[in-house]
């Protein structure tokens, strides 16, 4: 297992759309071993492919909090087959948008279709964090950022700063 580095905005790495993952095999499931072990160093809840380069459809979750015993998911081509009609704010951080953080509408739960690691169909109804995590994870997997659900006044002083934060780094 290895950690991977993580992919920070504004790169332009994070807008691609991902592909879908053909098959589920043996570099599929070791990647999504080292994406948890990246997540759980970093640390964080959530973690998708394009994140750390990686241009597939794919990522991984843990609500656990720490102390507990470790719940990893690992989710595969996910879908969104029901959203519903009602929706919920949540502050959502993103490791990709380091110490940066805004409130997020998204529908308030939904159902979600996937590939686990063993490449058999899942289906989740998830609400509350996992709903959140879940749909903020997928939007990853489409090249969008939290900051895209957003003022484009508070999106681009996110950016400004991000951008002059890695110059001073450089
Ligand atoms: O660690 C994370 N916490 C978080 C908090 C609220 C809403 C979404 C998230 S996901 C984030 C990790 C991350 O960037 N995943 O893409
Ligand atoms: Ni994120």
């Amino acid at each position: 297992m290895a950690t991977l580095p993580i992919l920070v905005a504004p790169d332009p790495r994070l807008k691609l759309k991902a592909k879908p993952v053909e098959q589920v095999d043996e570099t599929i499931r070791s990647l999504l071993d080292d994406m948890l072990e990246t997540m759980y160093a970093a640390p964080g809840i959530g973690l998708a492919a394009p994140q750390v380069g990686v241009s597939q459809r794919m990522l991984v979750l843990d609500l656990a909090r720490e102390g507990e015993p470790r719940t990893p998911m690992k989710v595969i081509n996910p879908e969104i087959v029901w959203a519903s009609d009602e929706d919920a704010e949540h502050n959502e951080g993103c490791l990709s948008v380091p110490e940066h953080y805004a409130d997020v509408v998204r529908p308030a739960e939904v159902k979600v279709r996937y590939l686990d690691e063993t490449g058999a169909r899942q289906e989740v109804h998830a609400s509350g964090l996992l709903s959140t995590c879940l749909q903020h994870e997928m939007d990853h997997l489409d090249g969008i950022l939290f900051l895209d659900h957003i003022s484009a006044l508070r999106r681009n002083m996110i950016l400004r700063k991000l951008t002059k934060a890695r110059r001073s780094t450089d």
